[in-house]
C-alpha cells in the first residue's frame, strides 16, 4: 500500500477554519478539474442573482460580502460542476453487480449523469431508454396497482419549492399521502415535537438575532462541518463577549478555536477566536438531564425570592407551569450528574449563563433529533426558553440547524405524509380533485410496506434513500421487492444499484445550472432554516442536452400517470410564475403575492408567529409540556453495551462521500474507525489502533455486525462511542426511533465490541 493512501489517525492540534480550510477549497476545485469554473461558480453562490449553495440551509446574512461560501459549500459546488460524465460506455462497461462491489466515493467520483437509463435484467447493466418511454413506463406502473397506497414518492430536502410543490400535487391527484423524505430522519422531531409546545414546527430566529443574543448554546451540532457559514455569526458573538456554550460528546475542533478564512488580519497572523466559553462534555443521550437540571437551577432560585422566570410572559402566554415545575423539582441531582455526566458544578455554571442572559438562542443538530425521544427532548428545550421569555424578543429564540437546502421548505408546500384536513381542503379548492384524507407513509412506514410486500413503486426525488435509512442488508432485501425503482438524480449512487425488477435513473439539471424552458428562462425558490425564501438561478450550461429540469420530470411524470388530469401540467412545466401563483393560492397565509415579493433580490421571510408571540396551538397558548425522567433513549441491560452515534465526516455529504479524511479528528484515508472513550478501550483490553467488530444489542433475533474497525483513543464520555454514518447503518435496526416522529435513533444505537474477523489495513497512529 502505498504512503498516500496508509489510513492514519494524526490528533488535529490547529484552530479550525483558516489556511487549512482555504487549502481544502482549492484542492476539491482542482480534483474535480473545474478550478476556473468552480471559482466562478462560488462567485455567484448565495449571492443576489446568483444561485443558492446545494450544502446546507443556513441562511445568508443581512449584511453581503462578496464571498459567501464555506470549504463545504465549495466540495457541493465543485462535485457538482465537476468535470467527470457518466456515459452510456460506462454503464456498458459494467454490470449493476460490478458496480455494487465498488464503495460510494468511487461511485461518487464517476461524475454527472448524463442521459436516461434503464435496468436491463438479461444483461444486468443500464443502458439508453428515450425520455418518452421512461415516462411511460412509470405511467403503465402506476397505473397497473391496484390501490394508489401501494406507490411511495421519497423527496430529499435539496428538492426546491416549485418543483416540490406540484410533486405533492401530482402524488395528491395520484391518490396517496406517501411521502417519505429525507426529514423524517432529520429534523422530523423538531416537526412534530415543537408545534403541541410552541405552534410550529421550525425555528424562530433570525439572522440578526445573532448579533442581540446575551447567551448561545449549540447542542449536538457540528457547526464548522455541517453549516460553517454559522461560524462567521459564531466569531462576531465571541468577539462581543456572549458567552456560547458547547453540549457535546465530541470536543468539536472549530466550537473549540475558530479562524475566519474571510478575516484577512486572522488568515495573516495565523490568529484565532476561541469559541465555547462552556465545553459541557454529556454522555450520549444525557442532554435532557442537562435541560432538567438547568430548569431545576431556576426553580430553586425562585424558591430563594430571586427574579430568575419572566413571570409576566408566563402568565400571558403559557399553560402548564406548575405540572412542569412538580415534574422537574421532582429530579434528584445524582441522577442529573450520573445520566448526563456533568457535574452539578457545572451544570449550575451553565445555568447561572442562561439565567444571566436577557435573550438566549438554542441551537440544535441531529446530537438531539436522533434519539428514542428526540420530540419530547425537543419540548423540554421550549419549556427551558419559555421560562425566560426566549420568545418574540431580539436576541432570543429556538434554532434547529436544518440539513438540506430546502428541507423545510419542502415540508412548507406539502412533502408532508400527515397534512391537515384544513390544507387537503385549500388543495381540493385550487385543484378541483379531491385528495386522499388518510395519514400516508413515513420512511419506516415506506420500508415496512416493501417488505410485506404492499409497496410495489419507488419514485426518489433526489436522495439516497436506501443508504440513507437505517438496517441496510434488510432495506436492501426490502427495495429489491418492488417492481419499479426510479431514481432522480445528479449523481450516480447505491440506490440505483439496489434496484426494484424495472428501473429507471432519470439524470436533472442542478442546482447550479440554468432551466431553460419554451417560456425562457427560469428560476426556482428555496426556503432556509430561517423561513427566508429565495430565488436561486444557475449560472452554468446542463451538464448534457439529454438531462431535464426537476419540474419537468414531475410534470410529465403526472402526464403519464394522470391521463386524464384537469391539472394544466403542460402549462406549469414551462412557466414557473404559474406554480408559484398555486403555492400563493394554497398558503394564503404565508406566500400570499408570492411572484411579486420574490423579485425582491433579498427575497422574504415566511411569518414565524411566535416571533409575534402568537401560538397557533389549541388553546392558544406556548406549553409547558412534561416529560418524565431523565432518559431519553431506553435503558439496555447489558454491562458491555457501548451507546453509538453515528455521524458525519468533515468531507461527506450524508451517503456521498468527498473523501476519506475528518481533518478535524486527525483521521486520514479511512472511513471505518470507532473514537472510544481510553478507559472503555482499556476496560476491553483495545490498543489505540486495535481493529474491532461492533454488533448491536437486540433481542429480536437478528445479528447486525460490522466489522473491521479501527479504534481511536478520543476524549468521548465513557460508555459513548462514535462512527460514521452510513458504513453503521447496518447496525441501526429498523424498530429502534422516536415513537412521535418516526425518526430512527441513529445517534444512540446500543452496541457491544466483539473481535474482528476481517484482515483490516492497520491504522497508523501519529504523535
Ligand atoms: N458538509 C456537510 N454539511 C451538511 C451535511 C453533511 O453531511 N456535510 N448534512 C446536512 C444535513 S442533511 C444535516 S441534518 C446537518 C447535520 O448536521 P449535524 O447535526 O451537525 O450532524 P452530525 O454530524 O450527524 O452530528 C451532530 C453532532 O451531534 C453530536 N452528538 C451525538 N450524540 C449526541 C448526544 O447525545 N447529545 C449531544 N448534545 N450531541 C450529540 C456529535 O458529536 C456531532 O457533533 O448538516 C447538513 N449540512
Ligand atoms: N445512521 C445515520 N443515518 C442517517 C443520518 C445519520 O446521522 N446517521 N442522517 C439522516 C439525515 S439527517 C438525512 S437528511 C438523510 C439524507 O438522506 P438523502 O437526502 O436521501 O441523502 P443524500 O446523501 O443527501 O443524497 C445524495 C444524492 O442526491 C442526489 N442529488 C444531489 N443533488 C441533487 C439535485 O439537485 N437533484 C436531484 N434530483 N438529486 C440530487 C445525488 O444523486 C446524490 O447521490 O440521511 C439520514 N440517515
Ligand atoms: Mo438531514
Amino acid at each position: 500500500m502505498s504512503n498516500e493512501k496508509e489510513s492514519e489517525y494524526k490528533p488535529y492540534h490547529h484552530p479550525a477554519g483558516g489556511w487549512g480550510a482555504a487549502g481544502a477549497t482549492a484542492k476539491v476545485l482542482m480534483e474535480q478539474s473545474v478550478l476556473v469554473k468552480g471559482s466562478r461558480g462560488l462567485l455567484s453562490m448565495n449571492q443576489p442573482g446568483g444561485f443558492k449553495c446545494p450544502s446546507c440551509a443556513f441562511p445568508d446574512p443581512d449584511q453581503r460580502k462578496t464571498l459567501e461560501f464555506c470549504e463545504n459549500g465549495a466540495k457541493a459546488l465543485a462535485h457538482e460542476a465537476t468535470k467527470a460524465r457518466i456515459t452510456r460506455e460506462f454503464f456498458k462497461k459494467h454490470t449493476v453487480t460490478e458496480l455494487m462491489l465498488r464503495s460510494d466515493y468511487w461511485l461518487e467520483m464517476q461524475g454527472r449523469l448524463t442521459e436516461p437509463m434503464r435496468y436491463d435484467p438479461t444483461t444486468d447493466r443500464y443502458v439508453p431508454v428515450t425520455w418518452d418511454d421512461a415516462f411511460a413506463m412509470i405511467g403503465r406502473h402506476l397505473q397497473a396497482l391496484d390501490s394508489p397506497h401501494q406507490a411511495e414518492f421519497y423527496t430529499s430536502g435539496r428538492t426546491a419549492n416549485e418543483t416540490a410543490f406540484l410533486y405533492s400535487i401530482f402524488v395528491r391527484e395520484f391518490g396517496t399521502n406517501n411521502f417519505p423524505d429525507c426529514s423524517n430522519m432529520c429534523h422530523e422531531p423538531t416537526s412534530r415535537g415543537l408545534p403541541p409546545s410552541i405552534g410550529i414546527g421550525k425555528g424562530t430566529i433570525v439572522m440578526s438575532d445573532f448579533e442581540h443574543a446575551e447567551a448561545i448554546f449549540v447542542v449536538g451540532q457540528n457547526t464548522g462541518t455541517n453549516s460553517p457559514r454559522m461560524m462567521t455569526n459564531l466569531v462576531e458573538a465571541r468577539k462581543r463577549g456572549v458567552p456560547i456554550v458547547l453540549i457535546n460528546p465530541m470536543p468539536e475542533r472549530a466550537l473549540i478555536r475558530f479562524t475566519e478564512p474571510q478575516d484577512v488580519l486572522q488568515m495573516a497572523t495565523f490568529g484565532s477566536t476561541p469559541i465555547s466559553s462552556e465545553f459541557v462534555h454529556v454522555r450520549i443521550g444525557g442532554d435532557l438531564a442537562i435541560f432538567k437540571g438547568m430548569m431545576k437551577v431556576l426553580f430553586e432560585a425562585e424558591e430563594q425570592g430571586e427574579d430568575v422566570l419572566d413571570r409576566d410572559f408566563i402568565a400571558q402566554h403559557t399553560a402548564g407551569l406548575d405540572a412542569l415545575r412538580a415534574d422537574i423539582m421532582g429530579c434528584g441531582w445524582e441522577d442529573i450528574t450520573r445520566i448526563s455526566g456533568v457535574s452539578e458544578a457545572q451544570i449550575r455554571r451553565v445555568a447561572e449563563i442562561y439565567k444571566k442572559s436577557r435573550a438566549t438562542i438554542i441551537c440544535y443538530g441531529m446530537g438531539l433529533t436522533q434519539h428514542q425521544e428526540g420530540s419530547r427532548l425537543l419540548q423540554q428545550v421550549a419549556n427551558l426558553l419559555l421560562l425566560r421569555g426566549n420568545f418574540g424578543r431580539p436576541g432570543a429564540g429556538i434554532a434547529p440547524i436544518r440539513g438540506h437546502s430546502n428541507v423545510q421548505g419542502d415540508r412548507t408546500v406539502g412533502i408532508d405524509e400527515k397534512p391537515t384536513q384544513a390544507y387537503l381542503d385549500r388543495v381540493r379548492d385550487a385543484f378541483g380533485f379531491e385528495p386522499p384524507r388518510e395519514h400516508g407513509h413515513h420512511v419506516l412506514d415506506a420500508i415496512a410496506a416493501m417488505e410485506a410486500g404492499s409497496a410495489r413503486v419507488f419514485i426518489g426525488m433526489g436522495g439516497n434513500f436506501i443508504r440513507a435509512v437505517p438496517d441496510t442488508e434488510r432495506s436492501y432485501a426490502a427495495m429489491r421487492n418492488l417492481d419499479l425503482t426510479v431514481g432522480i438524480a445528479t449523481k450516480l449512487n447505491r440506490g440505483h444499484l439496489v434496484h426494484g425488477r424495472d428501473a429507471l435513473i432519470l439524470p436533472v439539471v442542478a442546482r447550479s445550472e440554468i432551466i431553460r424552458t419554451d417560456a425562457g428562462e427560469q428560476f426556482v425558490t428555496i426556503e432556509d432554516a430561517m423561513a427566508n425564501v429565495t430565488a436561486s438561478r444557475g449560472v452554468f450550461a446542463p451538464v448534457s442536452e439529454h438531462v431535464l429540469p426537476e419540474t419537468e420530470i414531475v410534470c410529465r411524470m403526472a402526464m403519464a400517470a394522470l391521463p386524464h388530469s384537469r391539472t394544466p401540467w403542460a402549462r406549469y412545466m414551462v412557466d414557473y410564475d404559474l406554480i408559484r401563483d398555486k403555492i400563493a393560492e394554497v398558503y394564503p397565509e404565508i406566500y400570499a403575492d408570492f411572484s411579486e415579493r420574490i423579485k425582491n433580490p433579498r427575497g422574504f421571510h415566511l411569518d414565524i408567529p411566535p416571533r409575534r408571540r402568537v401560538w397557533k396551538t389549541p388553546n392558544g397558548k406556548a406549553n409547558f409540556l412534561v416529560m418524565p425522567g431523565l432518559e431519553v433513549d431506553a435503558p439496555v441491560a447489558d454491562g458491555a453495551m457501548l451507546r453509538l452515534a453515528t455521524i458525519r465526516s468533515h468531507d461527506q455529504y450524508n451517503t456521498t462521500i468527498y473523501s476519506n479524511n475528518d481533518r478535524y479528528r486527525g483521521v486520514y484515508n479511512t472511513r471505518l474507525v470507532v473514537f472510544m472513550n481510553r478507559e472503555d478501550m482499556a476496560e476491553r483490553g483495545l490498543e489505540n489502533g486495535a481493529v474491532i467488530g461492533l454488533e448491536t444489542c437486540s433481542d429480536d433475533g437478528v445479528r447486525r455486525y460490522v466489522d473491521g474497525l479501527s479504534v481511536i483513543d478520543y476524549p468521548m464520555p465513557r460508555g459513548a462511542i462514535a462512527g460514521y454514518y452510513p458504513e453503521l447503518n447496518p447496525l441501526l435496526p429498523l424498530d429502534y426511533f422516536d415513537e412521535i416522529s418516526g425518526t430512527p435513533a441513529a445517534k444512540s444505537i446500543p452496541v457491544r465490541v466483539v473481535e474482528s474477523v476481517a484482515s483490516a489495513p492497520p491504522l497508523r497512529i501519529a504523535g
